[in-house]
C-alpha cells in the first residue's frame, strides 16, 4: 500500500509529465509555423512520450489502489527567441522532472516502499536518455550555427534523429 505522501508525489508528477508533454506541443506549433518539419516531428513526438510517461504513473496508482487524478496543467510558454533556446529549455525542463524523480526515488526509500522504487527505476534511465539526447542536439545546433542558412541543416539533423528515435521505439530499445 502506498503511503498519502506518495501517492501526492505521484499525482504531482503526473502534473509534471502532463506540463511536458503540453510544452512540448507547444514548441512543436512554434517549429511548424515556421516550416521547421524535422524539429516539429521531433517535438510532437516528444510530446506523445510525455503524455505516455504521465499516463504509465496513472495506471501504477491505479493498480496500487490509490487515487490517480488528472492533473490541471499551467499554459505553456507559446513564443519563443530562437530555435537554440526552445532546446535549451527543453534541457531545462528535463533537468527539472529528472529532480523530480530522484526526490520520488529518496522517498521511495526513505518508506522503504520497494514497489515504487522498482517501478521509478524506467524514469530514472528514461531521464538519463533524454538529457543526453537534448544536449547532443545543442551541441549539434552549436556545431552547425544559427544563421538563417543554417537552418535547413539543423532541421534535417533533427529529422534524422526523430527517424532513429521512431526506429529504435520499434525495435523495443527506446
Ligand atoms: Fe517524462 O520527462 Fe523526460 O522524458
Amino acid at each position: 500500500m502506498l503511503s498519502d505522501k506518495m501517492v501526492d508525489a505521484l499525482n504531482e508528477q503526473i502534473g509534471m509529465e502532463g506540463y511536458s508533454s503540453f510544452s512540448y506541443l507547444s514548441m512543436a506549433g512554434w517549429f511548424d509555423n515556421r516550416s521547421l518539419k524535422g524539429c516539429a516531428a521531433f517535438m510532437y513526438r516528444q510530446s506523445g512520450e510525455e503524455h505516455g510517461h504521465m499516463m504509465k504513473i496513472f495506471h501504477y496508482l491505479l493498480e496500487m489502489n490509490a487515487n490517480a487524478i488528472s492533473p490541471a496543467i499551467q499554459k505553456p510558454e507559446s513564443e519563443f527567441k530562437d530555435v537554440k533556446s526552445i532546446f535549451e529549455e527543453s534541457l531545462a525542463q528535463e533537468q527539472r522532472v529528472t529532480k523530480s524523480i530522484n526526490d520520488l526515488v529518496e522517498l521511495a526509500i526513505k518508506e522503504s516502499d520497494h514497489a515504487t522504487y522498482a517501478f521509478l527505476q524506467w524514469y530514472v534511465i528514461e531521464q538519463r536518455e533524454e538529457e543526453n539526447l537534448i544536449r547532443t542536439i545543442l551541441d549539434k545546433i552549436n556545431l552547425i550555427g544559427e544563421g538563417s542558412q543554417s537552418l535547413y541543416f539543423i532541421d534535417k539533423e533533427l529529422e534524422a534523429i526523430n527517424k532513429a528515435q521512431v526506429a529504435a521505439e520499434q525495435r523495443g530499445t527506446k
